[in-house]
């Protein structure tokens, strides 16, 4: 190497946290949630850094839980991201369309879904997000894998989400608990 190396400067956004819900009824559940998790891992700026346990939970529909569909499989996964909130939607999407989902009936039956439920603590909304996530506050499919991967979590505007946990009247059921992600040894 000879000479000095003068980078040309970059600009480059830091790297923030956010929380993204997943949840599939259809297919192999566990198969597709794991899977998707690596999908989301293996994105340019993504960083997968926490996986919750995985909850089985009953398929809550437009008119309340329905026990007769397929229960879900849930789980929420702490990431961080040098992508903005749109471009991780981008991602997100993408995931999903990789593993089949086809979008028809609005909470329909679904191989895999996938939310951005809190972005850096943002609060915002336009046409296709809104963050946080409209309906995570009252969803404890959600806010109890949350509490996995994070005890002290906030949800932006509502509060403790261990709080908003102990108030929620959905089940969930532990299905797969997390593996150990400790320090290795
Ligand atoms: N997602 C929905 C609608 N209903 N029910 C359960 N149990 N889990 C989900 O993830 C879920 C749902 C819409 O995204
Ligand atoms: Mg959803
Ligand atoms: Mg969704």
């Amino acid at each position: 190497m000879t000479g000095a190396v003068h980078p040309k400067p970059q600009r480059l956004r830091p790297a923030v946290p956010a929380v993204l819900a997943l949840g599939a009824n259809l297919g192999d559940r566990e198969a597709t949630i794991r899977a998707a998790v690596a999908a989301l891992d293996a994105v340019p700026g993504i960083r997968v850094e926490r996986l919750s346990s995985l909850y089985e939970t009953p398929a809550l529909k437009v008119d309340g839980v329905d026990h007769d569909a397929p229960a879900y499989l849930n789980a929420v996964t702490g990431i961080r991201t040098t992508l903005g909130p749109t471009a991780l939607l981008d991602a997100v999407n993408a995931v999903e369309n990789d593993f089949g989902r086809v979008r028809d009936e609005r909470w329909g039956d679904r191989t895999l879904d996938v939310d951005i439920v809190d972005f850096d603590g943002r609060q915002s909304h336009d046409e296709r997000l809104t963050l946080p996530h409209p309906r995570a506050a009252e969803r404890a499919f959600v806010l109890v894998p949350w509490l996995d991967v994070d005890p002290d979590a906030v949800l932006p505007g509502q509060g403790a989400v261990a709080e908003l946990a102990a108030r929620a009247t959905d089940t969930v059921t532990l299905y797969a608990p997390a593996a150990d992600q400790g320090d290795p040894a």
